[in-house]
């Protein structure tokens, strides 16, 4: 028997040695220790044995067992470390290979401007205002001195939804509304969607967006706002930007007037940009007419002030040289992409 041990030792350590899975070494395992394997058929034969042998084969077989479960674990590390090693560079990841490129979207440029103008007026003390795109005929029109039948409502035709309700032609609801709930001091900006059913062309669209501006408190005067619409033009398009006051008319302002700034390709020479001008509108302004101050609930003998309205599409046009107002709406992302 101890021939017979020794032999199982010898054979399975070699097989032990050359094997080359782990699934081999299991099945090994199995042949050698199992149930039916050939050590426990060994034990199974000690029965057989003197009472002198047996202890002493006994001991044998367990030292044989340890061997080869010793040598069945080494082997089993051995097997799972070249495994590991082998996944390890099969899955290599080169993290300094370049990226997926990741395409961002960037802000349209009707809001980059938009966000100038805020930051310019946020900074001179005004507040931001919204209200209701969908309004009434009163707050649109009535309220602003545009009664039924006024020229006026000629050039703002818009979208009625019934006799009494409209898309707002301006954002002065806005502004009526803040006064109707705010005392003086009040000094706003109203920025928003504005609708006139125009066709469309390289400069109308029946949407376009407005930022209209509201100063109410004591002792305003026409003064305030030259200076105030001046400081604006100057942040908005550089300290050397030139400005001028044209007198012009609105039905809620009075007097009112029109700001231009100097052409700055060719600075009031005249030429393809400005049309000949040398000087390009930006924006429209007046005094509050008192009329529209008390339907605002403001006591006109006390106060005054004054409001302006800026087309947002026209200045960024200025601002970026667009010939065509379309490109603002199209959303083409080889156009976006440029700004
Ligand atoms: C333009 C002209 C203007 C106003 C808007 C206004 C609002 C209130 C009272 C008085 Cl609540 N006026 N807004 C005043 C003058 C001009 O807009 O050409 N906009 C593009």
């Amino acid at each position: 028997m101890r021939e017979e041990l020794q032999k199982i030792e010898n054979e399975t350590l070699a097989a032990v040695q050359s094997a080359e899975s782990i699934k081999a070494l299991e099945e090994l395992k199995v042949r050698f220790l199992g149930k039916k394997g050939v050590l426990t058929l060994i034990l199974k034969k000690m029965g057989g044995l003197s009472p002198e042998e047996r202890p002493v084969i006994g001991k044998l077989a367990n030292e044989t067992r340890f061997k080869i479960e010793s040598a069945i674990a080494a082997k089993s590390f051995e097997l799972e470390k070249a495994a590991l090693n082998q996944s390890l560079i099969a899955e290599k990841i080169d993290v300094t290979m370049p990226g997926k490129p990741f395409k961002l979207g960037k802000k349209h440029p009707l809001s980059k401007v938009l966000d100038e103008v805020k930051e310019i007026f946020l900074g001179m003390g005004y507040s931001i205002a919204e209200g209701p795109e969908i309004e009434t005929d009163y707050y649109n029109f009535e309220s602003l001195n545009i009664p039924r039948n006024h020229p006026a409502r000629d050039i703002q035709d818009t979208f009625y939804i019934d006799e009494n309700v409209v898309l707002r032609t301006q954002t002065s609801p806005v502004q009526m509304r803040y006064m109707q709930s705010n005392k003086p001091p009040i000094r706003i900006i109203a920025p928003g969607r504005v609708y006139r059913s125009d066709n469309v062309d390289a400069t109308h669209s029946p949407l376009f967006h407005q930022i209209e501006g509201l100063v109410v408190d004591t002792g305003i005067r026409m003064s305030d706002l030259k200076g105030s619409l001046e400081t604006f033009a100057k942040r908005l398009y550089g300290g050397e930007a030139q400005v001028r006051f044209r007198p012009h008319h609105f039905p809620f302002t009075e007097p009112s007037c029109e700001m231009d700034v100097m052409c700055f390709s060719c600075h009031g020479e005249g030429c393809r940009l400005c049309k000949g001008e040398g000087w390009i509108e930006i924006l429209g302004a007046g005094m509050v007419h008192p009329a529209v101050l008390e339907n605002g609930g403001v006591d006109s003998e006390k106060y005054s002030g004054f409001a302006f309205g800026i087309g947002l599409e026209r200045i960024t046009m200025r601002r970026y040289n667009l010939d065509d107002m379309r490109l603002l709406f199209e959303n083409d992302v080889r156009f976006l992409e440029q700004f």
